[in-house]
C-alpha cells in the first residue's frame, strides 16, 4: 500500500461486492405491537476495492411490519440497481456514496447495507478504527435493552430483573392497545427509580391520547414512535398534552425529517437507526444537527447480527448519542454470532470499542457459511 493509500486519499473504487442471505434463529422470539420474529432472514455485504474490503449487514425484516423494505426487496434493489451503479465508480471516499446514489429513491436499508460497508472499507484502509473516522467521541457506550412483549406479567418481570442484574442501564419494553398501563405499573411497583421507557412502534392513533396520557404517571425517560409511521404532525398535537417525552423512530428517516419534527415539537429526543436513514452520512447531519440544537438522540437496534451491532457500535460513539441505545450483547439473540468475538456487555452495562481497524471484530466465516442460504457476486473484470 502506498503513501497515498494509507491517507486514504486514493479513490476507492468498488471492484467486486458480495451479497449473501443468510439465516439465524433468534434465541427468543421478539414480539412487536407488528408481530413476533423468530428468525432472522439477513444480508450481509462485501465491498472489495484494489486492495480494500469492508463488510455491512441489511437491517430490513423479514416483513414490511416496521418499514416498507423486506428481506426480499432489499436483495432485489442491491442486485438490480445499487450494486451496479456502484461498481467500477471511483467514490472518492466513503462520504460520497450516499450522494452517489441519491437518484435511487427510498429503500434506505439496502442502500445503508453497502454505504456502512464502504465506510469499514475506508477505516480498515486507513488502519483505524470506524468510529475514530466518522468523529465518535466515546471509547465506551452505555447500554439499554429492548423487551419485547410478554404472554404474562410474571415472564416480564422475569425478564427485567434478569437484563438490571446483567448491568444494563434502562429498560424499554414493547407496548401495544391492552399491553401498556398494566406492564409499566408493575415494572414501576418494583422499580421505582430505573430508566424506564416504552416503544408502541405506530400502535395508538390520536384518539388514544387520555389512554398515553395515563402513562405519563410513570416518570417514563420516553414514549417511542405511538403514532403512525410516517406521522410528525399529530405527534405535535400529542406532545403537547403529554408531560412525558416523545422519541420517534419510524418517522425520522433523514436530517431534513429530524429538523421539522423537532421544529414543529413533534419529539423531544430521536432514536437513530443506520439502516432507516440510508447509513453513516445521514447518520452524521441528524448528529450535527441534534447536536447544535440540543436533541439527545440514541442508536436504535433491529435485531442485527455481529456485523450491524459492531456498526450500531461505531455510530453510537458520536457526541450527541448521550442516551443509551438498544445495543446489547449478542447473546441476548443468537446463540452463534457472525462475528468474533461476539458483543459482550461489562457488567457496568456498557460495551467498549475495539480498538482494531473498521468496525474492529472479525467475521466468522465458518459460522456464516453454515447460515448461508444464498450467495451472488459482482466482480468487474
Ligand atoms: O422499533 O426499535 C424498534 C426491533 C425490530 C424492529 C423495530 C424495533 C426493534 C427493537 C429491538 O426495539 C431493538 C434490538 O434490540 O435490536
Ligand atoms: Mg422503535
Amino acid at each position: 500500500m502506498g503513501p497515498a493509500e494509507k491517507q486514504g486519499r486514493e479513490m476507492i473504487s468498488i471492484r467486486a461486492v458480495q451479497l449473501r442471505e443468510i439465516h439465524l434463529p433468534l434465541v427468543h422470539y421478539f414480539e412487536t405491537s407488528f408481530g413476533r420474529t423468530y428468525d432472522r432472514r439477513i444480508i450481509l455485504v462485501t465491498v472489495r476495492t484494489q486492495d480494500g474490503v469492508g463488510y455491512g449487514e441489511c437491517t430490513a425484516g423479514e416483513q414490511p411490519g416496521y418499514s416498507s423494505e423486506t428481506t426480499e426487496t432489499a436483495w432485489h434493489m442491491l442486485s438490480d440497481f445499487i450494486v451496479p451503479h456502484l461498481l467500477g465508480k471511483d467514490l472518492g471516499d466513503a462520504r460520497a456514496v450516499a450522494s452517489l446514489l441519491s437518484p435511487i429513491r427510498g429503500n434506505r436499508m439496502a442502500k445503508a447495507a453497502i454505504e456502512t460497508a464502504v465506510w469499514d472499507l475506508e477505516a480498515r484502509l486507513l488502519g483505524i478504527p470506524l468510529s475514530k473516522l466518522i468523529g465518535g467521541v466515546r471509547s465506551e457506550i452505555p447500554c439499554g435493552v429492548s423487551i419485547g412483549i410478554q404472554d404474562s406479567i410474571e415472564t416480564l418481570l422475569a425478564k427485567v430483573r434478569q437484563e438490571l442484574a446483567a448491568g444494563y442501564r434502562r429498560i424499554k419494553i414493547k407496548i401495544k392497545p391492552g399491553w401498556e398501563v398494566e406492564p409499566l405499573r408493575c415494572i414501576r411497583a418494583e422499580f421505582p427509580e430505573v430508566p424506564l421507557m416504552a416503544d408502541a412502534n405506530s400502535a395508538f392513533g390520536l384518539a388514544d391520547s387520555p389512554l398515553l396520557r395515563r402513562l405519563d404517571q410513570f416518570n417514563l425517560m420516553m414514549i417511542e414512535q405511538p403514532l403512525a409511521y410516517d406521522d410528525i404532525v399529530d405527534h405535535a398535537v400529542l406532545q403537547r398534552e403529554l408531560a412525558t417525552p416523545i422519541c420517534l423512530d419510524e418517522s425520522i428517516r433523514s436530517a431534513e425529517d429530524a429538523r421539522k419534527a423537532v421544529e414543529m415539537g413533534s419529539c423531544r429526543i430521536i432514536n437513530v437507526k443506520l439502516g432507516r436513514v440510508g447509513g453513516y452520512s445521514e447518520a452524521l447531519k441528524i448528529n450535527d444537527y441534534c447536536a447544535r440544537n440540543g436533541i439527545p438522540i440514541w442508536c436504535g437496534g433491529m435485531l442485527e447480527s455481529g456485523v450491524g451491532r459492531a456498526h450500531n457500535i461505531a455510530m453510537s460513539t458520536l457526541s450527541a448519542f448521550t442516551l443509551p441505545g438498544d445495543v446489547s450483547a449478542s447473546k441476548r439473540y443468537y446463540a452463534e454470532e457472525t462475528v468474533r468475538p461476539p458483543v459482550t456487555v461489562t457488567p457496568e452495562g456498557t460495551i467498549r470499542l475495539s480498538d482494531k481497524p473498521g468496525i474492529g471484530y472479525d467475521l466468522d466465516w465458518e459460522r456464516i457459511e453454515r447460515a448461508t442460504a444464498r450467495v451472488r457476486d459482482f466482480i468487474l473484470p
